[in-house]
């Protein structure tokens, strides 16, 4: 079985590498930083008896994300799960100071980004008449909050893009599966705040969040259940979460 994954070079998207090697899948690992992509390609080998393919590239430019999928071989096509897990926030500011810069990135990174590396993966799911999407929204594509304006625009699109590739693609045997998790601690505050250690850290001080394995193991329960289920979303917070906005500290 193998598995593609956005965004294998932190949270998330590494966790979920982890655990489908560690349950011997074959892994197609996605990222920027390709240093990140040499060491977690190494580590999974060396630890599971499993194959793992890299491809560097930013979802953000078309060209890339197709020549990446292109390049790969015939039997790296044999995709069995597409986890679209990469993503960023940019940026906590009101609509009026919002910069257009940060939301151009996040529209072109979670919304366009997405949109690219599943344009290019379903013709293989197509042709072997079987296939399952799995897409990372955020209780942030479910409402919205305070200065979260952008950010939770790109989530609402993933989550409306989730519903209408579940539709359109239902011909085709292909699963759609949205996992909107809230407040997870992994580097996505580090990159919402620019790098601002001390603004990241005190998002997660007070409660217990969740953890990227936490998420891991929800995609790995939904990728494996048996082929005439589907699992079309589920929203996963910590218990001290009720949902996007009411966060009990
Ligand atoms: P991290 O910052 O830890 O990981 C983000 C991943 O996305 C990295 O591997 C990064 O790789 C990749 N990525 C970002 N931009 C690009 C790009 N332009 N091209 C290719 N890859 C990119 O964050 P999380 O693991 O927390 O986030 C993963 C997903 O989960 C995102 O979609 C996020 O919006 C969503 N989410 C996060 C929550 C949280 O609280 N943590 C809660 C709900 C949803 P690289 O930098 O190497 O390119
Ligand atoms: C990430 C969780 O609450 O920062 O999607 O929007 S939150």
């Amino acid at each position: 079985m193998t598995i593609f994954i956005t965004g294998a070079t932190a949270g998330f998207g590494k966790a979920t590498a982890t655990q489908f090697a560690a349950a011997g899948w074959n892994c197609i690992i996605t990222g920027r930083r390709k240093e990140r992509l040499a060491i977690l390609a190494d580590e999974l080998m060396q630890q599971y008896p499993i194959k793992v393919h890299k491809l560097c590239f930013d979802i953000q430019d078309r060209n890339a994300v197709k020549a990446a999928i292109d390049s790969l071989s015939a039997e790296w096509k044999n995709i069995d799960v597409l986890v679209n897990n990469a993503g960023l926030a940019l940026g906590r500011d009101s609509f009026e100071n919002a910069s257009l810069d940060d939301w151009d990135t996040m529209i072109d990174t979670n919304v366009k980004g997405l949109i690219y590396v599943t344009k290019a993966i379903v013709p293989f799911f197509i042709e072997r008449k079987k296939g399952h999407i799995i897409n990372i929204g955020s209780t942030a594509g479910k409402e919205v909050y305070k200065e979260g304006n952008g950010y939770c625009a790109t989530k609402h699109a993933v989550d409306a893009l989730s519903k209408a590739m579940r539709i359109d693609l239902l011909p085709h045997h292909i699963k759609v599966t949205a996992v909107h998790p809230g407040a997870a601690e992994t580097e996505f505050s580090l990159v919402r705040y620019k790098g601002d250690n001390e603004k990241a850290n005190a998002v997660y001080e007070g409660f217990k969040a969740l953890e990227a394995k936490d998420i891991a193991d929800v995609i790995f329960y939904a990728a494996n259940l048996p082929t005439h289920i589907c699992i079309n979303e589920l929203v996963i917070t910590c218990t001290a979460q009720a949902n996007s906005f009411y966060l009990h500290k």
